[in-house]
């Protein structure tokens, strides 16, 4: 791999094939570019005719959008819907009423399968349950559940009686779920009595009945439980019922309720860049919508398609591509209760070979672990195993580098596949900037264009336009019906953190750094506005200086940087790295870390090299894969860790890498 190739001014270009392109829905970029000028010709008339082809809607709106109170935006706003009968209900009737929905894996790889009709009787009578549990429309419900049938079932039937679901990523701590509970009022928690994970049974109750013990959770009353292991918990008489308790007796009937599209659908908390985690609240008929077309355009979904999303529900692509967007296609998806890892590094390409998968989504992260272990252990590489039902590959969460989407490209893909690199976020709903695999020329480590409809622009800190190849941060100009709309109980905060008074308050600020090359257009995510570092007056992504050190494809596996300060040059760069070989010490760490300087010296420019260079087996990580960037700044300051580590998947990492000076 030269230089020129592996740094982030990439010039390969994959297009689409001509048979991509004719057999794709949005077939070719004259069809895209007809879709973004209507967009912009007619921003209203344009969602309003998608909005009506795709949601069944129970009462029409007749107003598409409402900005009196920008930036609280209102979409569809005299329409009613219910999101669970857009996902269930709508197929009875049609063939797809007797296709599979879920094919569900287990961590020790038993399979089940659940057609669409079955899926709305589990539904339906959990909904039911639901009910008899004095749960009611406006209610909040917290759902703490492994990666399975049960956690879908449950959120689909929220949206089916109009409560507002609020789900916990299983991997979050007591405290963090206490905090959810009392923030979100919560009435319920929906949970089981543990997980199985890498073959290990982990506690989710106890864990459920840690956060409700450390107090404020007034408004909680019930606590549902279903039995995930023969291993029995502690149950709270008067609190606490198994599923098997509540759904005796239950009927599958259960009429869907029609809430206004404006009505939450849910509140997902996901961390600001700093205090408390932000409850993101949706609506109902904007957010459903983008999750169906986001299915069809992104992922061109078909009749025939095997689609398998690997995100955990507990984060916002497991709601808007397991939960809810799949469902609203009518497509069969796989759900996986396990981690890629066990019993093996090979089991997703294992299970694509399985299950025939044609639409493969992943995040990078998980990617390069993978691509690690391949070239450690032959046996585990891809190539072990027939990937040929494969025809889209997605990535979401973070930059994914040229280097490791090359491997994805050719070894998961077979070079046949278009790789779509999503680029949206909590707050968006549904994907923003992406590929189209029928019609954009991809480029590696690039997400290319907006979708149709999506007026993303590159703007300084001003609010003004940048030119291509300048960098700036990454706004939406128009308002687009799968926005966040609020933060669930402090409006002041969402007006500050995404609309910006010194940006005139109309600009959607994602937090994200960017830049369109100047050949093309296309956008390239340069990370958090927060992990930009400036060094001796010059800007510097973290990412670029990752993806150099991963481009030394012989010795790094993964890499970390992050910013301290630094008397003399504002900012000093500190890397931290796992090697593809046993973490060194002494003078070969420094030897290794000498040459490395050199190396990204060369990729990037002298500027660039870090002043420190770490090495650790591991990176510290959230249980869904992101580096915890914000632990490495206080490692790389020398401070001692006083931040909340509970989502972190290996907290051992942190003292390992505080030694390494
Ligand atoms: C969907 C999701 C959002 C942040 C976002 C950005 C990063 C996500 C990306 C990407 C570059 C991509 N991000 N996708 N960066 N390329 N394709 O991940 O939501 O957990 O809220 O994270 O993730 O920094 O701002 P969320």
């Amino acid at each position: 791999m030269s230089n020129i190739e592996s740094v982030l001014v990439e010039n390969r270009v994959f297009p689409p094939s001509e048979a991509t392109v004719k057999a794709a829905r949005i077939s070719g970029m004259p069809a895209y570019e007809a879709m973004c000028h209507e967009a912009e010709r007619d921003l209203e008339g344009f969602w309003a005719r998608l909005a009506k082809d795709n949601v069944v809607w129970t009462k029409p709106f007749t107003t598409t959008l409402n900005e009196s109170n920008a930036p609280f935006y209102k979409w569809f706003e005299d329409g009613e819907l219910n999101a669970s009968a857009n996902c269930l209900d709508k197929h009875v009737g049609t063939p797809v009423e007797n296709k599979t929905a879920i094919i569900f894996e287990a961590d020790d790889g038993a399979v089940t399968r659940v057609t669409y009709k079955e899926m709305l009787a589990r539904v339906g009578q959990f909904a039911n349950a639901l009910k008899a549990q004095g749960i009611k429309k406006g209610d909040r419900v917290i759902i703490y559940m492994p990666m399975g049938v049960e956690g879908v079932v449950a959120m689909q039937a929220c949206a089916r009686i109009g409560a507002t679901h609020s789900v916990v990523f299983g991997g979050f701590s007591a405290k963090a779920l206490n905090e959810r509970i009392i923030d979100a009022g919560a009435v319920a928690v929906v949970t089981a009595n543990y997980q199985m994970r890498g073959g290990k049974e982990l506690p989710l109750k106890s864990i459920v009945d840690e956060g409700i013990g450390m107090g404020g959770c007034d408004t909680l009353k019930t606590v549902l439980v279903y039995m995930r292991t023969a291993t029995a918990c502690n149950m709270v008489a008067g609190r606490d019922k198994t599923f098997a308790e509540v759904l005796e007796g239950q009927g599958s009937d259960c009429p869907p309720v029609a809430v206004n599209a404006e009505h939450p659908l849910f509140v997902l908390y996901t961390s600001g860049s700093t205090g408390k985690p932000k409850g993101v609240q949706h609506s109902t008929g904007g957010y459903l919508l983008w999750a169906k077309l986001t299915m069809d355009w992104t992922f061109d979904i078909r009749p025939d398609d095997v689609f398998w999303c690997t995100a955990d529900i507990g984060w916002i692509t497991g709601h808007t591509y397991v939960a809810y967007g799949p469902l609203a296609a009518g497509a069969t998806q796989v759900i996986f209760e396990g981690i890629p890892t066990f019993p093996h590094a090979g089991r997703f390409w294992q299970m694509i070979e399985k299950h025939k998968a044609t639409v493969f989504y992943t995040a990078p992260t998980a990617i390069r672990s993978l691509i690690k272990a391949a070239e450690t252990d032959e046996k585990v590489h891809p190539k072990n195993w027939d990937l040929s039902s494969l025809r889209i590959l997605g990535t979401v969460g973070e930059p994914i580098n040229p280097e490791a989407w090359m491997w994805y490209y050719r070894n998961v893909g077979g070079e046949r596949c278009p790789v779509v690199d999503t680029f949206w976020q909590t707050e968006t709903g549904g994907h923003m900037i992406t590929p189209l695999p029928g019609a954009t020329p991809l480029v590696p480590g690039s997400c290319t264009l907006p979708l149709p409809g999506i007026m993303a622009a590159i703007v300084d800190e001003t609010g003004k336009d940048v030119p291509n190849g300048a960098g700036g941060m990454l706004v939406v100009k128009r308002p687009w019906p799968s926005m966040i709309r609020t933060i669930w109980g402090d409006p002041e905060r969402f007006k500050k953190s995404y609309f910006p008074e010194e940006m005139g308050g109309k600009l959607y600020l994602a937090g994200d750094g960017a830049v369109r090359d100047a050949k093309r257009g296309y956008f390239r995510i340069t990370g958090r506005i927060d992990d930009v570092l400036n060094v001796s007056g010059h800007r510097l992504g973290t990412m670029e200086i990752e993806s150099a050190l991963v481009a030394k494809t012989d010795l790094v596996a993964e890499a970390a940087v992050v910013g301290r300060p630094d008397d003399l040059t504002g900012e000093a760069i500190c890397a931290f790295v796992v090697l593809k070989r046993a973490r060194p010490s002494g003078e070969e760490a420094k030897q290794i870390a000498a040459d490395l300087r050199n190396w990204v010296a060369k990729e990037i420019g002298p500027i660039a090299k870090p002043k420190d260079i770490r090495f650790g087996d591991n990176l510290p990580k959230t249980r869904s894969g992101k580096i915890m960037r914000r632990l490495l700044r206080s490692i790389a300051k020398g401070e001692a860790i006083t931040q909340d580590v509970s989502t972190l998947e290996n907290p051992a990492i942190l003292e390992q890498l505080a030694q390494t000076n």
